[in-house]
């Protein structure tokens, strides 16, 4: 099955240069294994049972998400209650900026790219999604709809952690 780590591997192999960063994602989950819980640099995933908030977003085909950005403090559990009121599918993943670029340019080389973490949700036409988040780390990141040709439309939000 191709999938988004596969691709990956493949691709920094292609680059001349399989890094660490790389392997270690090659060794994530299998779809059938329960959530990782894998710091990134934008977080970790969380309990829904420990969430302080909910917050919802709506994304549309206008290629835009409602709101378009977010104030967290650091240690923030938040659930995300994503709907989509679009007619195309979206998505809703969390990242740093250079992270969802580097995953968006994947996206348009590989457009069929079946990819699923617990930072990121898939949402059909009329439909909600949802991802339980921590926000563990303080800065700037985003979150973007990483279909091929929604990044590069201009489909990102920022959210903004708030150092203790
Ligand atoms: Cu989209």
């Amino acid at each position: 099955m191709l999938n988004f780590s596969s691709v990956l591997l493949v691709f920094v192999a292609l680059m001349g240069g399989v890094s660490n960063v790389a392997l270690a994602h090659g060794e994530k989950k299998s779809s059938t294994a329960p959530v990782l819980k894998e710091q990134t640099d934008w977080g970790i995933a969380g309990d829904v049972k420990s969430a302080n908030r909910t917050v919802e977003v709506s994304m549309g085909d206008d290629m835009r998400f409602s709101p378009g950005r977010l104030s967290v403090k650091q240690g923030e559990t938040i659930r995300f209650v994503v709907r989509n009121s679009g007619a195309l599918l979206h998505e809703f993943v969390i990242g740093t900026p250079a992270e969802n670029a580097k995953h968006a340019e994947l996206m348009l080389k590989f457009p069929g790219m079946e990819h699923d973490e617990p930072y990121m949700a898939h949402v059909n036409p009329g439909q909600t999604g949802e991802i339980v988040w921590t926000f563990n780390r303080a800065g700037m990141f985003e979150f973007a709809c990483l279909i091929a040709g929604h990044f590069q439309a201009g489909m990102v939000g920022t959210i903004t952690v708030a150092a203790n």
